[in-house]
């Protein structure tokens, strides 16, 4: 049955596939974990979207030590015969953006690397299994590191078992290429963190999540009736808070909008924006179409109540939002992305339609709430006087900035090349690690920065406090895009002088102490320095064990260093290589400070062997929310949080 005609496509098929092999970091961002997890994000999408269609309301998305298994109870995909001559279902699997021509129509996804397709998943993965109800069949279909190998029966899916018609949905399991991912352990913390999301998006939507996997055992169901309104309570859970939850919805010119804020006693904000179910960390004309909305009524509000009188300023956007944190959901039909990561969101029209639907809105609730209303204005009102006071601490500080208020402090060892793009920033705690990173690095492209003790607790002091603080001064300086808060924004992203930001410190608690304060810092000031990927903590292995010579050798790591030894990185893994090697030396390393130049290089500096754990936004968000805590005496606990994930990490470099 094989035509020639039939074989072109089949080739150019394998070429379109082959392409991803090549070059994974162009379909899913890395091939650390990140890009790991996405994988199974993109699966997930799929079957959200046929939810969003309006079938299945349930999703299973189970962990094993073989890969992921994602299930629907959707209509199952297409296995009819395409117009291409083969079964819908292997054209979807094996064509890059196959999507489109199934289109539900609904909201197609897609914003940064989202959307990409079941093909790229399909592409790296060592198998991608699916098992489609439909029709009154169970079709079965395979495929070997994107090459099919399941043989079609007249260009249709093998049927592999009767059942009801009624019956139907999808189920897929692939096993992530261990040639290509250079580690295939999914990271369970945030792909249940991001599916709880996604239930938070979609009230009606239940996530089952399991995790199977050797040493784990858990199962979590994830349903959120309430929708932003849960999201919001959820965000804002260790605050303490000012009025109700406002939540509402509307839509304009085919825009569908939803929103949820509420205020709190912090004077940060926290606005995170959606697109067809996919977070934007770089936010867009969503978030400005509210912004500007959202500003525009409370003004008009505070003149009507009289908080404003005529000869007054208006409030600024950034005093209303003071204490806020909104979610805003869009469901739009042709989304564009822009930005740095291509998330972004760029459509004008998107901004009109949140902008008038929270115009309406926000009148219809505070019309009716004058009690919330006064509460949200008088946060602002508070913005406003702490704003006036803390301008003069500021303008003494920012006037000075050329002459020596920002400046490197004398501790700051920058390095040679202006090539943002190579450049890279150590934060190292203590002055002897510090001394020994300076030897150890690589002075053109490794800047290092000694940071003393404890750092400033920024969660707390107030902003003439934190200007005033040396060290915060010289990151600022270092990093040389300046730095955004509550009231004015000087942040400029392409300003940045390196490319990773890489935090240094023991794997103790007062290491765990420093990061979290970073994290806390970064945060509050420079958040997209979070959300676009340039923050990672260092990961110092705990032992180097070297083989006695003439011993036989496991399978020798990709993380080894050098011939003679290789780096652990905590205590299951010397257990593991306890069981595989009888004669060994262990070394067993207690801090950065106790290391020699050439052994931090290696095991920590060194691009090609050290470990580096990418910082994501919700990391940065659980280290701000628990500096609270990290004050006080409950120190223990809260290394979990950073090394217990840090565990998980990969070579995301
Ligand atoms: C297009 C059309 C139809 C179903 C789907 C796509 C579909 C895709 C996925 C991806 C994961 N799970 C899915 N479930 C369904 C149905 C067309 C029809 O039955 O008429």
């Amino acid at each position: 049955m094989a035509n020639k005609k039939y074989d072109e496509k089949a080739i150019a098929v394998l070429e379109g596939l082959e392409a991803v092999r090549v070059r994974p970091g162009m379909y899913i961002g890395s091939t650390g974990t990140r890009g790991l997890n996405h994988l199974v994000y993109e699966i997930v999408d799929n079957s959200v979207d046929e939810h969003l269609a309006g079938f299945g309301s349930t999703i299973r998305v189970t962990l094993h030590d073989e890969g992921c298994t994602v299930e629907d109870e959707g209509r199952g995909i297409p296995v009819g015969m395409h117009a291409k001559g083969m079964s819908a279902a292997r054209l979807v699997f094996t064509t890059l953006h196959a999507g489109g021509k199934f289109d539900n129509d609904v909201y197609k996804v897609a914003g940064g690397l989202h959307g990409v397709g079941s093909s790229v998943v399909n592409a790296l993965s060592a198998y991608f299994d699916v098992e489609i109800s439909r029709d009154g069949y169970i079709w079965h279909d395979r495929y070997e590191r994107g090459i099919p190998v399941e043989e079609l029966v007249d260009g249709l899916l093998p049927k592999r078992k009767k059942i009801p018609a009624a019956v139907t949905g999808t189920r897929i399991t692939f096993a992530p290429d261990p040639e290509i991912f250079e580690k295939t352990k999914f990271g369970a913390e945030d792909i249940k963190s991001r599916l709880h999301e996604t239930c938070y998006l979609n009230p009606a939507l239940t996530i089952v999540f399991s995790d199977l996997r050797k040493g784990a055992s858990e199962t979590v169901t994830f349903h959120e009736p309430e929708g932003l309104t849960g999201f919001i309570r959820d965000l804002t859970k260790n605050e303490e808070k000012i009025g109700d939850i406002v939540e509402f919805s509307g839509s304009f010119e085919g825009t569908e909008v939803n929103v949820a804020f509420q205020y709190t006693t912090e004077f940060h904000e926290t606005v995170l924006g959606f697109t067809n179910n996919i977070s934007n960390p770089e936010g867009g004309t969503h978030l400005t179409g509210f912004k500007t909305a959202y500003t525009q009524v409370m003004n008009s509000y505070a003149r009507q109540i009289g908080m404003l009188k005529e000869k007054d300023q208006s409030f600024t956007g950034n005093e209303i939002r003071s204490g806020m944190t909104a979610v805003i959901s869009v469901k739009v039909h042709d989304p564009r992305f822009e930005g740095q990561t291509k998330t972004k969101l760029d459509n004008p029209e998107v901004a009109k339609a949140v902008a008038k639907v929270t115009g309406d809105k926000i009148q219809l609730h505070f019309d009716k709430n004058l009690g919330d209303l006064k509460a949200v204005l008088s946060c602002a009102e508070k913005a406003a006087k702490v704003r006036k006071a803390e301008e003069k601490a500021r303008s003494s500080v920012l006037q000075t900035k050329s002459k020596f208020s920002f400046d490197s402090n004398g501790k700051l060892a920058n390095c040679e090349s202006k090539d943002a793009s190579k450049c890279e920033i150590f934060i190292v705690e203590g002055d002897s690690a510090g001394g020994s990173a300076k030897m150890a690095r690589d002075r053109m492209y490794q800047a290092i920065l000694p940071i003393r003790g404890k750092i400033l607790n920024v969660e707390k002091a107030s902003m003439d406090k934190i200007l005033a603080n040396a060290e915060i001064k010289t990151m600022i300086y270092a990093f040389g895009c300046g730095f955004s808060e509550g009231y004015g924004n000087d942040f400029d992203i392409s300003k940045l002088r390196y490319d990773k930001i890489i935090i240094m410190a023991d794997a103790d608690v007062d290491g765990a102490h420093i990061s979290t304060l970073c994290l806390t810092l970064f945060y509050r000031f420079f958040p997209e320095l979070i959300t676009t990927g340039h923050v990672y903590l260092a990961m110092p292995p705990l032992y180097k064990v070297i083989p006695a010579k003439g011993s036989s050798r496991g399978k020798e790591s990709n993380l080894s260093g050098g011939d003679e030894g290789e780096y652990l990185y905590d205590d299951a893994a010397l257990e593991k290589y306890r069981k595989n090697h009888k004669n060994f030396t262990l070394q067993r390393y207690k801090g950065l400070g106790e290391m020699d130049a050439e052994q931090l290089r290696e095991t920590t500096m060194d691009p090609r062997t050290r470990v580096l754990q990418r910082i994501s936004i919700n990391d940065a968000r659980l280290a701000s929310e628990t500096t609270g805590l990290l004050m006080g005496s409950e120190v223990g606990p809260r290394r979990d949080f950073i090394f217990g994930s840090a565990l998980e990490a990969t070579l995301d470099v």
